[in-house]
């Protein structure tokens, strides 16, 4: 495998755990705002994340679940919800709602050190992410080379144009490249963009098939609080660090 020269970080799962408790909080409160009696449950959330994009999440709920909504245009009515579901996430975010998973910070701080760039791939809205770094790594934005994020392409995951448009803007190859993600669909966008990805599961995404994955861990894990292995091989490594995932690509 060739050398290791980038972090490619997936956000919503990755960064952070921020589908139950924050996303989908702030839908409910776009949903009452609009004097809508939908109520996302934990379980149906679940259902629901099988569609990325907040847009198509609320379009696919409404032709499931409600399709006897008045015959307004639909797409308007979508945009404009979301658009207040973002305006409500990104103030439970400014609120300190949502902290970063165990082990981003330390590993986004030693790949830095250790001349890796970073970047990231993600579905979500800019502004969750601007929000999100803002509210856990005050600055933190400007560690990142490239930030791909929502519609900036036609695709989102698990269509591999989110990666792409990333590597593009690193003008570099994806085998120089490591993904992080969570989430199947996320896996499929990077391993489509030929990037090997490394996936840190979470309450949502535990049971999804992570076949291609260079190492499948439950979190990045800390000294002193190790990760889980649930596929591949950790080397011996009790937390991901700068060190472990150049061992992973020198080991080819
Ligand atoms: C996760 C998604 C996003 C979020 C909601 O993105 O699919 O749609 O669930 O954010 P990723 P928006 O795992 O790629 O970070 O409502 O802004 O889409
Ligand atoms: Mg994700």
């Amino acid at each position: 495998m060739s050398k290791l020269k980038a972090l490619i970080f997936d956000v919503d799962g990755t960064l952070a755990d921020t589908e139950r408790d924050g996303h989908r909080p702030a839908f409910n409160r776009a949903f009452a705002e609009a004097g809508l009696d939908w109520d996302w449950s934990v379980e149906l959330y679940g259902e629901l994340l099988s569609v990325t994009g907040g847009k198509e999440r609320i379009l696919y709920y409404i032709d499931r679940h409600r399709p006897k909504l008045p015959g307004e245009d639909v797409s308007e009515f979508v945009a404009d919800l979301h658009a207040a579901k973002t305006r409500h996430y990104v103030r439970l975010l400014e609120e300190g709602g949502i902290p970063l998973r165990p082990g981003v910070k330390r590993l986004l701080g030693e790949a830095r050190d250790k001349g890796l760039r970073l970047a990231i791939a993600t579905t979500t809205t800019p502004a969750n992410v601007m929000a999100l770094l803002e509210a856990n790594l005050p600055g933190g934005a400007s560690w990142f080379d490239a930030i791909g994020a929502g519609d900036i392409v036609p695709a989102k995951k698990p269509a591999p144009d989110i990666y792409r448009h990333v590597l593009r803007e690193l003008a570099l190859s994806p085998e120089n490249c490591l993904a992080i993600e969570d989430s199947a669909h996320g896996l499929h966008s990077a391993l489509g963009a030929g990037v090997p990805t490394l996936v840190t599961v979470n309450g949502y995404t535990a049971d999804q098939d992570f076949s291609g994955a260079l190492l499948v861990l439950d979190q990045l894990g800390e000294p002193g609080a190790p990760f889980r292995v649930l596929a591949g091989q950790a080397r011996g490594a009790a937390y991901v660090d700068a060190g472990l995932l150049c061992a992973l690509f020198a080991a080819g």
